[in-house]
Order: structure tokens, then C-alpha cells, then sequence
């Protein structure tokens, strides 16, 4: 019963960076974790429901259990001094922190405090998405946006939590991806899934139909073929849609399966934002022998420009990710 400090001490050679660094990050992100889970599971007991009347960048109105997220990642993160500044969906700019981390801090996070919040009054899991990088400004000055819109081939770390049945904590540095599983009778994660990697053929898909009028005619053609009978692939797959990103990737690693949101009549260029929802689970997936495009290229080499642009994201089992891919070429 290997503890996720003990893992983290135990691999920290395969930390590009520092000794200790890797432990301080993941820490920072573990305590936010156990107090979001902590509050997940009494959100209906103790009010902190529905909607606080603000809205994010996004246009999204704030969900209560959000924003109590994004500032509880805040501090823990803020607490860490090897932290220079952090970027959040929930946060219009930049947040950078104060005048000492010019010198000490060499990373910035970004994240998704609470993915998946339209889920959180009718009790289906939600998750957290964040990802790290080594600031690349001058140290001794304070971070800029340039530290945040680095491709995602640039990142150190990334991982979620998904609160679900149990609360687990997955994450990679580039060496595999390992999962660990809350026991919240002693407060500790558990290592239960190391070297996690997608099963070789996939056997489900994860779409919004509802809006397949208006999706891209690669994405109707490839919906299409998913449902076809033919044995010898594994046709027809299972449908599973959440409506929480991290729920169905979590499921789709574990079981087999693709996640895809194209551009729709509401969202052009997708929903999801490529730097702390895109970026991270890229990253993982990769990790894991999959694969993460926006229908025509790999998400981690596309260049940021923007901290809350949005991609189409198609992610998953490699082979099927490539199919998806395929009919998106062939039908442009
Ligand atoms: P729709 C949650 O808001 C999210 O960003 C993802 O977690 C989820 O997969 C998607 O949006 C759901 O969007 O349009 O299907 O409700």
C-alpha cells in the first residue's frame, strides 16, 4: 500500500527539474483535493449549491461549488513557494502571486478547479484538471502570459482528480501515468494503478448527439461507423456520455474508448479550453498509448495564443482517435 508522497519521493529522479519541486507541486494539489472532496460530499448538507450569481470569462454562470474550488486551489497553490502564478477557468487573467516568487518561483499551474459543475447539483461526478510548466521568463521578474501559452509538449506535469464513486488522483510527469485512490477514514491516496495504459482496441464512445446536425460531416460519418455492426472491430460500440470531461476520460482509459467534442453551432472552435482541459489530458493519454488531436493535429504541438481559447478535441484509444481523424481528412 504504496502512499502518493512515497511514490512521488520514489520517482522524483523522473522530475525534469528538481528534487522536492515535483513533491511540493503535487502536494499543493493533493490538499486542495481532499478539501474539495471533503465538500463535494457534503455539498447538499451545507448549502454551498446552486448558483452564486457571478458568471466566468466563459459567459458560464458560477456554480457555488466553482468558485469555493478555484479558491481553494488558489491558496493551497499560493502556499507553495516553488509557484510563481497560476491560470484557472475560473479567474478572467492571470493570477501571480506575490513579489518573492519572481525569484523562486520556476513553475506556473493551470487549471479546471471544478470540470464538469452543470453536474454537480444532480450528483454525477465532477473532476479537476490542472497541468505544469517551468515558467520560461527571466527568473527574478514576475511571471507573464508568455510562462502560460506554451504548447502543451512543454508541460512537467499534469493530472486530474475525479470525484466520483471514490476520489482519485491520476497524474503523470512524463513518466507513465499512476492513479491513486483517496481513503478519506485516514485522509491518504493510494496508489492503486500504476503505469496505467488504453486497453489496445476501444469499445466506446463519448459525444453530445444532441447536437449532431450541426457537427462536422467527418464527425457525422465517424458516429456513423461507430454504430455499424462488424464483429471483427468490435462494432457496434457502447455510448457513454457524462457530460463531465474527466469522468468519461477517466472511464475511456480504464475501459477503451474515444471522447470527442467538435466544433458546434454554439462553440465554432469546441468547448473545451486547450490549456487547462485540452493540454493536461493530452498529455496523459499520450502517456497512457493513446491520442489527443483537434481532428487534424496533435493538440500538445498546437501554439497557444490566447489563455482560454477553446479547441475541437478528439481523445482516446489511439486507433480510434486515428479512425476519427481519418473521416475528418476525408470529409473536410
Ligand atoms: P455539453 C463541462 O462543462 C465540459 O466542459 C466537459 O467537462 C463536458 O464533457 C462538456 O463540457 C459537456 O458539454 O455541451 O455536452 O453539456
Amino acid at each position: 500500500m504504496k502512499t502518493l508522497g512515497e511514490f512521488i519521493l520514489e520517482k522524483q529522479h523522473d522530475f525534469p527539474h528538481a528534487t522536492g519541486e515535483l513533491s511540493a507541486l503535487l502536494s499543493a494539489i493533493k490538499l486542495g483535493a481532499k478539501i474539495i472532496h471533503h465538500d463535494i460530499n457534503r455539498a447538499g448538507l451545507i448549502d454551498i449549491l446552486g448558483e452564486n450569481g457571478h458568471a466566468n470569462i466563459q459567459g458560464e454562470r458560477q456554480m457555488k461549488l466553482d468558485a469555493f474550488a478555484n479558491e481553494t486551489f488558489k491558496a493551497a497553490l499560493e502556499a507553495r513557494v516553488v509557484i510563481a502564478g497560476i491560470a484557472s477557468e475560473e479567474e478572467d487573467n492571470l493570477v501571480i502571486f506575490g513579489k518573492d516568487r519572481a525569484t523562486e518561483g520556476k513553475y506556473v499551474v493551470l487549471m479546471d478547479p471544478l470540470d464538469g459543475s452543470s453536474n454537480i447539483d444532480v450528483n454525477v461526478s465532477v473532476g479537476t484538471i490542472f497541468s505544469i510548466y517551468h515558467r520560461i521568463t527571466n527568473i527574478g521578474t514576475p511571471v507573464t502570459e508568455q510562462d502560460f501559452l506554451q504548447p502543451g509538449n512543454k508541460q512537467v506535469a499534469a493530472g486530474y482528480i475525479v470525484y466520483g464513486s471514490s476520489t482519485m488522483l491520476v497524474y503523470t510527469t512524463g513518466c507513465g501515468v499512476h492513479a491513486f485512490t483517496y481513503d478519506p477514514s485516514i485522509g491518504v491516496f493510494y496508489l492503486s494503478h500504476e503505469n496505467v495504459q488504453f486497453p489496445s482496441i476501444g469499445k466506446m464512445y463519448s459525444i453530445n448527439e444532441g447536437y449532431y446536425s450541426k457537427f462536422p460531416m467527418g464527425v457525422k460519418k465517424y458516429i456513423k461507423y461507430c454504430q455499424k455492426e462488424d464483429e471483427k472491430t468490435n462494432r457496434p460500440y457502447t455510448s457513454r456520455y457524462i457530460g463531465s470531461l474527466v469522468s468519461d476520460f477517466h472511464r475511456n482509459l480504464l475501459k477503451g474508448g474515444i471522447y470527442i467534442y467538435p466544433s458546434t453551432a454554439q462553440y465554432p472552435n469546441g468547448k473545451l479550453r486547450l490549456l487547462y482541459e485540452g493540454n493536461p489530458i493530452a498529455f496523459l493519454a499520450e502517456q497512457a498509448g493513446g491520442k489527443a488531436t483537434d481532428g487534424y493535429q496533435r493538440i500538445l504541438d498546437i501554439v497557444p495564443q490566447k489563455l482560454h481559447q477553446r479547441t475541437p478535441y478528439f481523445v482516446g484509444v489511439k486507433s480510434m482517435v486515428d479512425d476519427a481523424d481519418r473521416f475528418m481528412a476525408e470529409n473536410p
